[in-house]
């Protein structure tokens, strides 16, 4: 059946999906591709099936935070898809992390409510280790500077204090973001392969806020390494 928010049924989605929150990065991720199909348009949902090197994929945005990227991944598994890999921004929590650099999750700390609602706050949120590793790898082929290890993925952007930053930042945790906990979640419960890669667009502990600017993007090359990283999975 038709799923009441992607607007796609079964067979209509690849069975790899990039999943960026933004639905203006899927047609950025796209021009990169060959054999763009548009898909979908509803709400914060936009689906466009693509091509990179010769590997198919869904591209598929999710919108900002962790209800709306649950929906998401519910009907992306509804409709056959197997894999997901969000390839979003996240804000640095550590001084050594700079904007541009990409942050690989290895965990993702649920300080939302969304996971909530499914299961228990112990039950992990992390991601698989095939997509894990891949997305390492590709990213170490591509010589970008990557930073792996646990994020949080938080529900208020704009409580995001100084206190409230230095507490996470004094757990070592390397950068902030409002998605992967439910997407880490959802796909472990459903089965499916979950990873994030992470463009870092500000640094809180520095003070550099993320730009206001809406069309910050990824830089090319790092674009490329989400790319490449799919091709690897
Ligand atoms: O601007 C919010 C959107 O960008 C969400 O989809 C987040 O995943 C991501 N994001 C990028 N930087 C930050 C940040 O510093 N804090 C939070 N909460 N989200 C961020």
């Amino acid at each position: 059946a038709t799923q009441p928010h992607l607007l796609v049924e079964p067979g209509d989605c690849h069975d790899i999906a990039l999943i960026p929150g933004d639905p203006g990065r899927v047609d950025r991720i796209a021009k990169q591709c060959t054999n763009v199909e548009p898909l979908a348009e509803n709400r914060e949902y936009k689906l466009v099936n693509a091509e990179y090197e010769d590997t198919p994929l869904t591209i598929c945005s999710t919108g900002i935070g962790c209800p709306s990227a649950a929906i998401a991944i519910e009907e992306l598994n509804a409709v056959g898809v197997e894999t997901v890999i969000r390839c979003g921004t996240t804000g640095a929590l550590q001084s050594d992390i700079e904007i541009g650099d990409m942050v690989v999750a290895t965990a993702a700390a649920k300080e939302e409510g969304t996971t909530k609602r499914y299961e228990s706050a112990v039950y992990p949120a992390a991601p698989d280790y095939n997509v894990l590793s891949a997305l390492v790898d590709a990213a170490e082929a591509n010589d970008e500077a990557i930073h792996v290890g646990p994020i949080v993925s938080d529900d208020a952007f704009y409580a995001e204090s100084e206190e409230y930053v230095d507490d996470w930042a004094a757990a070592n945790l390397l950068a902030i973001e409002m998605e992967a906990a439910a997407v880490f979640s959802l796909a472990r419960r459903k089965g499916m392969g979950a990873g994030a890669i992470c463009t870092v667009d500000g640094n809180l502990v520095e003070g550099t806020q993320k730009g206001a600017d809406g069309d910050e993007e990824l830089p090319p090359k790092a674009r490329n390494n989400v790319e490449r990283a799919i091709t690897i999975t």
